[in-house]
This record gives structure tokens, sequence and C-alpha cells, in this order.
């Protein structure tokens, strides 16, 4: 099972994803948590590049594939091998991303994107995709709440932010069987409650003990 968080800034997947970890840990459940750009000791050098506010002049090209190519390092080195060994992947961000900020939010061929991301991943996609949605103002307002310095992406303006969280609902709306949504505004421990309810039940349809 390869589960992907995804979602606009500041909606809380890196909270969730390890909230459900522990979840799955008290459950016996064996899995990875893991993320994008990075996952691996390379990709998170090439994180390192991509985040940087040092390299504002960066083209998109450029990033499009740096962040490809983090990806393909964590999917082969880290991603793949772990669901050959049978665990559940957990993954904040991944293709989707990539359609969402360099595609809606950069304005690159969403079409290109689309081929760039099979190839990136040799044809590994989702089981499933939760996409933590919230107004792109409250989102701010958390991540910037108690820190200094903004990394590349959050420098990008609100149209562009908007744009991305366009693009994940309109994921929801193509793809219902593969992308769910969550309502990221709601407090910590109801939003937990949500994913827990619709990962263990499709967790348990696939075979995997529950504990
Ligand atoms: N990117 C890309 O452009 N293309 C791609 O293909 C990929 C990525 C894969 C990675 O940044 C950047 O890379 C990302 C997209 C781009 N840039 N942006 N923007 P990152 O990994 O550093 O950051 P992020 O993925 O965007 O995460 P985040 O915005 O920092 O936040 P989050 O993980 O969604 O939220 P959080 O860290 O769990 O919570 C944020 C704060 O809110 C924190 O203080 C929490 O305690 C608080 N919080 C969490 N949940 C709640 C609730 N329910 N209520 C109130 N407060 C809450």
């Amino acid at each position: 099972m390869f589960i992907t968080f995804e979602g606009p800034e500041g909606a809380g997947k890196t909270t969730q994803i390890g909230r459900l970890g522990r979840l799955l840990d008290r459950r016996g459940i064996a899995h990875v948590v893991t993320r994008e750009p990075g996952g691996t000791d390379l990709a998170d050098r090439i994180r390192a590049l991509l985040l940087d506010d040092a390299n504002s002049g960066m083209h998109t090209r450029t990033e499009v594939l740096l962040m490809l190519a983090a990806r393909s390092e964590h999917v082969e080195n880290k991603i793949r091998p772990a669901l050959v060994e049978g665990k559940v992947v957990l993954c904040d961000r991944f293709t989707d991303s990539t359609l969402a900020y360099q595609g809606y939010g950069r304005k690159e061929d969403l079409a290109v994107l689309r081929t760039m991301n099979a190839y990136a991943t040799g044809g590994l996609s989702p089981d499933l995709t939760l996409v933590f949605d919230l107004p792109v103002e409250v989102g701010f307002a958390r991540v910037r709440k108690g820190r200094e310095g903004l990394d590349r992406f959050e420098q990008a303006g609100r149209d562009f932010h908007e744009a991305v969280r366009r693009c994940f609902l309109d994921l929801v709306e193509a793809e219902p069987g593969r992308v769910k949504l969550i309502d990221a505004s709601a407090p910590e421990d109801e939003v937990a409650a949500v994913v827990a309810s619709v990962v263990l039940p499709l967790l348990a349809r696939k075979g995997i003990s529950l504990g």
C-alpha cells in the first residue's frame, strides 16, 4: 500500500503523517514514513538546492528536472524496496505536488509533467492520496507562526498558492477513487480521526491485519 499526503502549505500533512505512523506502530503494521522532495541522502541534497532561497533565479525547467531527479532516486532506492517488502509507505507529497506547484503554480505544461512523472516513477502511482485542504491564508498563518525566513516556495505569492490549492481540488474531482478530500481546517484530533477512518478500512480490504 502506497499512500500519499498532499495539499497546500500548512495543511498539517507532516503532523498527520506522524500521527498515522504512530497509529500503525500501535497496531503492529510495518510501514515507512517518508517525504518529497527528499527521502534518501541524495534526494535530500537535491531538496536543499530546491528550497534554498539563495537559488531564487532557478529556471522552472531546472526546478522540474531537480524535483523529478529526486523522485526517481526516492522511488527506486526507498519506496519500491519498502513496497516489495510488504510495508505500507506513507509519503508526504509526491507526483500530484508536481502538477500543483510546477503545473498550476508555475504554469508548466500538465501533459508534459504527467509524462515526466511517469518516467521518474517508472510508472508507480499511489493506491490512495489524501488531500488536506484549507484556505490559503489559514495555511500561511500556521506555517509562519513563530518562524523567521521563508523557503523558495513559501515566497511565491498568494495567486500561486491559490492555483496550487485549485489543482488539488481538481484532482479530488477527477480521480475520486484514488484521491480523497480531508477538511484540514478542523482541529488536529478530528483530522486524525478522519484519516484513520479512511485508511484503516482500506488496509483491511487489502488483507493487512489491523492487529
Ligand atoms: N514541491 C514542489 O514544488 N513540487 C513537488 O513535486 C514536490 C514538492 C514533491 C516542500 O516543502 C516544498 O516542495 C513544498 C512544495 C514543493 N513547498 N511549499 N510550500 P516542505 O516539505 O518544507 O513543506 P510542505 O510540504 O509545504 O509542508 P508545510 O507547508 O510546511 O506544512 P504541512 O506539513 O502541511 O503542515 P504541518 O507542518 O504539519 O503543520 C504546520 C503548522 O500547523 C504546525 O505548527 C502544526 O502544529 C500546525 N497544525 C497542524 N495541524 C493543525 C490543525 N489541525 N489545526 C491547527 N494547527 C495545526
